[in-house]
């Protein structure tokens, strides 16, 4: 049987992998954005001792209007360039895809009555959000990816209504992982509040520049950052529409509410590795493992006695 080992929000900007300077990226950087790549380094620690097999990731930028998609092509090698930051993502990528496991994926969520597809087009090109966290997650690119498309009903109907196909998405992912022999990690590849500057510091990672966007943003990303912490799951995703509208988020993909669907709500604490701002959107890089024990039980442990 398979199983979910390990899950985790793992928002994409390409300003954390153009300051990491991977080879595979052009542009060139002096540093910048550490709270965050410092996260992202504890995460790799924490999934160092993690054995997986895939890692599945659903990504705000590959967007389809019609249903959810699924990357059914073995292996891409191309040049993703960030379409708003040229400047700092001309990122070099190769990657293979566990097409079994995303074929399995995409029959589970057409049992939920999910619109469905397959993409076999050869010459597609992987979007950023999926090359960003999965580069940050597993710089080695050693384990095959499923990428998964926002459906992006949000714009189409309303927040609710991808809210209510994002819940079926997450329960369609856990069966169909369950029903496969794979060990797998899931990805959320999201911000939190998502408000932009309008306007770039010539050099992109002057850190003397970089602030949430207001303090409105910043009190809705701690507000969902400490329910996660205790593990309050299920509010969050009560609150997700909400929170999507008033901080502008990038949860109107429905990556995080997936997420939490397929880990099928968790009342363990999440693993707080790192929070941070990106031309000041709200960045949090947090984990879940199933096996964590539940909050109750920790603090039910006998106090060291005082010296
Ligand atoms: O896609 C993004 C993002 N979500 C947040 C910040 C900066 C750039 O790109
Ligand atoms: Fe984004």
């Amino acid at each position: 049987m398979g199983q979910i080992v390990f899950g985790a929000l793992a928002p994409h900007p390409p300003h954390l992998v153009y300051a990491e300077n991977p080879p595979q990226n052009e542009p060139e950087a002096e540093c910048g954005w550490e709270t965050l790549r410092w996260g992202y380094e504890r995460l790799r620690a924490d999934l160092a001792d993690i054995e997986y097999d895939s890692i599945v990731v659903l990504s705000p930028h590959w967007q389809t209007y019609v249903g959810t998609h699924f990357l059914g092509v073995p292996h891409f090698d191309s040049l993703s360039v960030d379409p708003v930051f040229p400047n700092l993502f001309r990122f070099r990528y190769e990657l293979d895809v566990d097409v079994a496991l995303s074929e399995q994926l995409c029959a589970s969520a057409a049992e939920e009555g999910l619109v469905t597809k397959m993409m076999r087009n050869p010459d597609f090109r992987v979007d950023y959000g999926t090359i960003v966290s999965c580069h940050l997650t597993n710089p080695s690119w050693n384990k095959p990816v499923v990428s998964i498309s926002s459906q992006r009903s949000t714009a189409f109907y309303n927040v609710d209504v991808m809210q209510e196909q994002m819940v079926a998405l997450g329960r369609a992912t856990r069966r169909a992982i369950e029903n496969s022999d794979r060990r797998v990690v899931v990805l959320a590849s999201e911000s939190l509040s998502h408000r932009h500057f309008v306007t770039e510091a010539d050099v992109p990672e002057d850190m003397s520049r970089e602030h949430i966007t207001n303090h409105h943003q910043y009190l809705w990303d701690m507000k969902l950052v400490d329910l996660l912490r205790q593990g309050k799951s299920r509010r969050v995703v009560e609150i997700m529409p909400e929170f999507t509208e008033h901080a502008v988020s990038e949860t109107d993909s429905g990556a995080l509410t997936w997420l939490i669907a397929a880990l099928d709500y968790p009342e363990y604490a999440a693993r707080m590795y790192g929070y941070g701002t990106v031309i000041g959107t709200g960045n949090a890089v947090m984990g879940w493992v199933p096996e964590d024990p539940a909050p109750k039980a920790r603090a039910r442990q006998p106090k060291a006695a005082r010296p």
